[in-house]
C-alpha cells in the first residue's frame, strides 16, 4: 500500500483516523479501532473534572446522520492516562482530545497527559462556557493554543466549529497561536422535535449534527482553510466511504477522521484504505498528487 502519510511529524500507515468522541473513552475501544485499521486514534474530549454529561436522550438518529448533545461526559484527565497507555499498545499514534474553560485549564490538562499529539476542542456546539463558546472568539483561540504549545512538547491541533461566519479567521487565530494543524469540522448546530408531544427530542433541546448530512459543509470549510493557512488541515465530517475520503484530500485535507460511520462498520478504516489504494493505483496517482487537487483548476 502506498498510503503512508506524515502529519505534523506523526507517521501514519494510512491517513484515516478515528475521530474524537467515537469509541474514545476507554483504551480498549481505542485499541479496537486501531486494530481495525485506523492510522491514528483520537480520544473522547477530556476535561478537568469528571462530568456526567447532558440528560438523555443525548443522541438521536436523524435523516443522513446523528444529532447529539452528549454534554462532554468524561472521567477527567486525572483518571485517563492509563487509557491512553493502553491504546498505545496498538502502536498507532494516540491523540488526546481535550477541552477546558480557559487557557489555564487547557494547559493544566495537556501538561499532565502524555500523548502523541493534542487536539484542542474549541468547537463543541452545546456546552456552556466550553467548546464553541470559546472557539468563535479568535483572541481566545490564539491564547489557548499558545498556552498549550508552551505546556507540551507534542504537536497541537485545533478542532474548529463550522458554526461561524468565517472559519478562516478562527483557523488563522489558531495558526498565530502556534497550532501545528487545524481539524475541520466539529458538528453543525441542529435540533429535532417529536411531533407527537411537540417537545424537543434531545434532553439539551439542541445539539450537533454529524454524518452524511454535513459532508458538503465540511468540504467547503477544508477547501477555504487550505487556501488561507500555511499549516495542514485535517478533514472530518460525514465520511462514509473511500470516495468521501478522496474528496476531502482533494479539497486540501492532509489526513481525515471518521466518526459517525464507524458505528455502522468498524472495518471502515481498512475498507477505505484498500479501495483508496486501488483507485490511486488505477489512476497512477499518489496521495501527494491528489492533495489539494481541487485547487489546481
Ligand atoms: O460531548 C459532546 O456532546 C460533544 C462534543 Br465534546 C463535541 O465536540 N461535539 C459534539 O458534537 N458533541
Amino acid at each position: 500500500m502506498m498510503l503512508a502519510a506524515t502529519v505534523t511529524g506523526l507517521k501514519l500507515k494510512n491517513p484515516m483516523m478515528l475521530a474524537a468522541g467515537i469509541m474514545g473513552t476507554t483504551g480498549g475501544s481505542l485499541k479496537r479501532a486501531a486494530q481495525a485499521g485506523a492510522g491514528a486514534v483520537v480520544t473522547k474530549s477530556i476535561g478537568i473534572a469528571p462530568k456526567a454529561g447532558h440528560s438523555n436522550p443525548s443522541m438521536v438518529d436523524v435523516d443522513c446522520g446523528y444529532l447529539n448533545a452528549m454534554g462532554l461526559p468524561n472521567p477527567s484527565y486525572k483518571n485517563f492516562q492509563e487509557e491512553i497507555d493502553k491504546a498505545k499498545e496498538s502502536e498507532v499514534p494516540v491523540i488526546a482530545s481535550i477541552f477546558g474553560g480557559s487557557a489555564d485549564e487547557f494547559s493544566e490538562i495537556a501538561g499532565a497527559l502524555c500523548a502523541d499529539a493534542f487536539e484542542l476542542n474549541v468547537s463543541c456546539p452545546h456546552a456552556r462556557g466550553y467548546g464553541a463558546e470559546i472557539g468563535t472568539d479568535p483572541k481566545l483561540v490564539e491564547e489557548i493554543t499558545h498556552a498549550v504549545k508552551s505546556a507540551v512538547n507534542a504537536p497541537v491541533w485545533v478542532k474548529l466549529t463550522p458554526n461561524v461566519t468565517d472559519i478562516k479567521s478562527i483557523g488563522l487565530a489558531a495558526q498565530r497561536g502556534g497550532a501545528d494543524a487545524v481539524v475541520a469540522i466539529n458538528t453543525v448546530r441542529g435540533m429535532a422535535i417529536d411531533i407527537e408531544s411537540g417537545y424537543p427530542i434531545l434532553g439539551n433541546k439542541f445539539g450537533g449534527i454529524s454524518g452524511r448530512a454535513i459532508k458538503p459543509v465540511a468540504i467547503k470549510c477544508v477547501y477555504d482553510l487550505y487556501e488561507a493557512l500555511d499549516i495542514p488541515v485535517i478533514g472530518v465530517g460525514g465520511i462514509s466511504d473511500w470516495k468521501d475520503a478522496v474528496e476531502f484530500i482533494m479539497a486540501g485535507a492532509r489526513a481525515v477522521q471518521i466518526g459517525s460511520a464507524v458505528g455502522e462498520n468498524i472495518d471502515i478504516f481498512s475498507d477505505i484504505s484498500s479501495c483508496m489504494d486501488a483507485f490511486l493505483t488505477e489512476k497512477e496517482w499518489t496521495l501527494d498528487d491528489i492533495y489539494g487537487m481541487a485547487h489546481e483548476v
